[in-house]
């Protein structure tokens, strides 16, 4: 019999409020506009939203700055317009775990506004103040998003830490107090319903208070062996679970910047008291150079069935990932990991197959389920994200072509997932009757849920088909997993239990190509592409499932 673990049956799905439905027309996405779309949400047959931060904050970082944790930001609305879309989202059995950003706060949070103000204040140690040396920052630390990761105030003669921008100092969770305040910021929320937490940079939480120069000159070993997993990381995730979360039936997913498989269990292990389970973020940094997202290297599919594999072996019984191919950080997954040109269907219905039949939390992001693609801005003012602003300002500095510099910013930048959901082909997709706060993709006169919801054979109706697939079938969830075959662009694979076992065939290529050899005893049981048994080859980007009879 298999085990009922909510937060393992579930299918997670994305939200960046900001991006997807304004209710006033304001051009800025809204709770009510989400309260707007419960149905469809519902309808999707998902089971819990993460709701991206709709905080107070000065969106020097698209709220990922947070200077009131209490309060909603105007243009998202009003705490009664969260705890009505909590309601309205329960009575459709559907969870709602908030953004919780607590490895910074914004510069205009009141603590940092009393911690800047004297060396003996009494928030001085709620970050992370110290000298410099000779005139230089402390060390040869870089911040996320360019840049040292210290900023000097004359003020105190001091400089304080910011892993990201110089906006979100960073939290100094060795002061006990810091520790006391999140807590009391977590059970706020737990208290008014809240169904847990994904966890921003958790890993980033505890820093080597050595705070020696690093000789990496790799930004992902950086962030992997200096920013991340730091001495106290689990005494701290742990002391907030065991103070706080563990008294609710509540779900938490930490962001894994730098967690790699040899830690994983560190963090997710079912004895450790810590997380239900992580993002780590292997097949995202894929791609990313010594210096970042905006510094490319080649990468293979093999490496993302290596890293699918490899993380699957890691947690084996003991811990717990969630499956997703994109999010608000990151380019659309059809346009990194599909073909969002000749084949945007077929690779679309490939893609959430794939998230739906491997081992872990399916979380999908907004316009996933019908096929968004990467946007291609035409001047580099019009890019939004603090990351891509930061990077054109530098590199534009330092003498490269502006041409050059937008071709890398939109094959790589964050703004690519943030553009508005597109609703429908009316004025501005559907999404707001106002100005949009970011240019909408063109595409969105055929690429919009009206559309799709009008083709049963579109992505919309293939994604609600292949969630209800994975609840139909809990072997998908607590079944084992065991690659039969990982080479490109064939990746398959088995999952199995005590009463059912399946294979699932990928064919990741543009190509028809031969079946490869499937198990003895299973038969056909389902395809991504419109019912052709007896088709013995794979068609480009076509997902085909067997079951053991
Ligand atoms: O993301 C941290 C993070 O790892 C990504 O920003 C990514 O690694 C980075 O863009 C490298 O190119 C979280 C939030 O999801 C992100 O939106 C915030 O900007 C960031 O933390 C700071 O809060
Ligand atoms: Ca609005």
């Amino acid at each position: 019999m298999t085990r009922q673990i909510w937060w393992k049956d579930a299918v997670i799905y994305q939200i960046y409020p900001r991006s997807f439905r304004d209710s006033n027309g304001d051009g800025i996405g809204d709770i009510r506009g989400i309260i707007e779309k419960v149905d469809y949400l519902a309808d999707l047959g998902i089971d819990v939203v993460w709701l991206g931060p709709v905080y107070q904050s000065p969106n020097d970082d698209n709220g990922y700055d947070i200077s009131d944790y209490r309060s909603i930001h105007p243009d998202f609305g009003t705490l009664a317009d969260l705890d009505q879309l909590l309601h309205l989202l329960h009575l459709r059995e559907i969870r709602l775990i908030m953004d919780l950003v607590v490895n910074h706060t914004s510069d205009e949070h009141d603590w940092f506004q009393e911690s800047r103000k004297s060396l003996d204040n009494p928030y001085r140690d709620y970050y992370f103040w110290k000298k410099g040396q000779n005139g230089a920052p402390p060390n040869n630390w870089k911040s996320f998003f360019g840049g040292s990761a210290w900023a000097y105030e004359e003020d105190t003669d001091e400089y304080y830490l910011h892993l990201f921008t110089k906006k979100q100092p960073d939290l100094n969770w060795e002061n006990p107090v810091v520790r006391n305040e999140v807590c009391d910021i977590i059970r706020f929320w737990l208290e008014r319903g809240v169904d847990g937490f994904r966890m921003d940079v958790i890993p980033l939480i505890s820093k080597r208070l050595d705070f020696k120069d690093t000789q990496l000159n790799s930004f992902p070993e950086v962030v992997e062996q200096v920013y991340s997993n730091g001495p106290k990381v689990h005494k701290y995730i742990g002391e907030i679970v065991g103070r706080v979360i563990s008294n609710y039936d509540v779900m938490t997913v930490g962001e894994g910047p730098g967690i790699h498989t040899e830690v994983g269990l560190d963090y997710v292990g079912t004895d450790r008291g810590e997380l239900n389970m992580i993002f780590h973020l292997d097949h995202m940094y894929l791609g990313f150079g010594p210096k970042g997202r905006f510094d490319p290297i080649p990468f293979s599919l093999n490496d993302v069935f290596e890293i699918f594999n490899r993380w699957d072996d890691a947690m084996a019984n003991e811990g717990w990932i969630s499956i997703f191919l994109d999010n608000h950080d990151f380019t659309r997954m059809l346009s990194r990991f599909g073909n969002d040109q000749n084949y945007r269907i077929e690779s679309a219905k490939l893609l959430v197959t794939l998230i739906m039949t491997l081992r872990g939390t399916p979380c999908i992001y907004q316009g996933s389920e019908i096929g968004m693609t990467n946007i291609a801005y035409e001047r580099l003012e019009d890019f939004d994200d603090v990351e891509s602003k930061n990077f054109i300002r530098e590199a534009l500095e330092k003498g490269r072509e502006p041409s050059e510099i937008l071709e890398l910013v939109n094959r790589h930048g964050r703004d690519n997932a943030r553009t508005p959901m597109q609703w429908d082909d009316s004025m501005h997709a559907g999404f707001t009757s106002g100005h949009p706060w970011l240019t909408i993709n063109p595409n969105y006169r055929r690429i919009n849920v009206e559309e799709s919801k009008n083709d049963a054979n579109g992505i919309l109706h293939f994604y609600k088909k292949m969630i209800a697939f994975r609840k139909e079938h809990p072997v998908f969830v607590y079944g084992d997993f065991t690659c039969l075959f990982a080479a490109d662009p064939i990746y398959m694979y088995s999952r199995s239990d005590d009463q059912q076992s399946f294979v699932v065939v990928h064919n990741f290529g543009d190509h028809r190509i031969d079946m490869p050899e499937i198990p003895k005893g299973y038969g056909y049981h389902f395809s991504s592409y419109p019912n052709d048994q007896a088709r013995k080859l794979l068609a480009p980007w076509e997902s085909r499932i067997f079951i053991k009879s």
